[in-house]
């Protein structure tokens, strides 16, 4: 076997070893399963607001955190990870994305924040703890508008009010040895988009060695809803590479036939 194949073997070894994409629709009970609660459990539930089933958690003056860690093992974010989910939230609510969680108080969150008394939906992304304060050491987080809304008087009174499904996307590298960047996109049921980013500039103290997963919180009773929990190890450098590689192996393949047409 010659130094070019080899190269491309291992290149196409890497992507199938890497790039498997993990994708959680919460169809079976089993799925929920995969996700351990921090605090709290998550509860299997036909989908309230749609067709299907959705995993579901109920808040009142906490934040639970449901790490992924099918047959008992964390999933580790690697450079370039993206995860996303489908998130739903009643009124008061957060619901998003898990990035990073060492304890209950050191971790990355993205969150859709659905409130009262501002009227504004708020994409927030950043390293807060559950209460949302910024951990000591640390940037804290970006705070954007992504949209307004209007509950009537019952549904303040009643907290009932939902908010459609959002995609949310979420990409997770390091700037340096000891710093984070979190990019997250987020989707509204209308399908306006929105980006935050937070670089933590502190004292970051961790490696990639940490689970990613759902998370929400409400000061509130709320309910918040999940769906189709994605995760892709992109590295689109490795798809690059064994593409280069089969490239340069057919390259060969043709210069050998002419070769030994010329032969002949
Ligand atoms: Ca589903």
């Amino acid at each position: 076997m010659n130094k070019t194949i080899v190269v491309a073997a291992v290149a196409v070894l890497a992507v199938s070893g890497f790039a498997s994409t993990v994708s959680v629709s919460f169809e079976t009970s089993s799925d929920v399963n995969q996700f351990t609660g921090g605090w709290g459990s998550p509860s299997w539930i036909a989908n309230p607001h749609g067709s299907g089933h959705v995993v579901q958690s109920q808040v009142n003056n906490n934040a639970p955190s449901y790490k992924y860690s099918p047959g008992g093992v964390d999933y580790l974010v690697g450079a370039g990870t993206t995860i996303s989910v489908d998130c739903d939230a009643m009124l008061h609510g957060h619901a998003g994305l898990l990035l990073q969680q060492k304890s209950i108080s050191e971790q990355y969150k993205a969150f859709l924040q659905f409130d009262i008394p501002s009227n504004t939906e708020y994409l927030t992304v950043g390293n807060f703890d559950q209460w949302g304060y910024t951990p000591g050491g640390h940037t804290g987080a970006t705070k954007i508008p992504v949209g307004n809304f209007y509950p009537t008087p019952e549904q303040v009174a009643s907290n009932y009010l939902w908010f459609g499904w959002y995609h949310m996307a979420a990409v997770v590298s390091t700037v340096n040895t000891n710093q984070y960047k979190v990019v997250v996109t987020v989707t509204d049921p209308s399908s306006n988009s929105y980006t935050a980013t937070c670089i933590d500039s502190g004292t970051a103290r961790y490696t990639y060695a940490a689970p990613v997963g759902l998370a929400a919180a409400s000061g509130y009773y709320n309910l918040h809803s999940f769906d189709n929990f994605q995760i892709v190890p992109e590295p689109a450098t490795m798809c690059l590479l064994a593409l280069g590689g089969l490239a340069m192996v057919r390259r060969r393949q043709e210069n050998q036939k002419g070769a030994s047409r010329t032969s002949s």
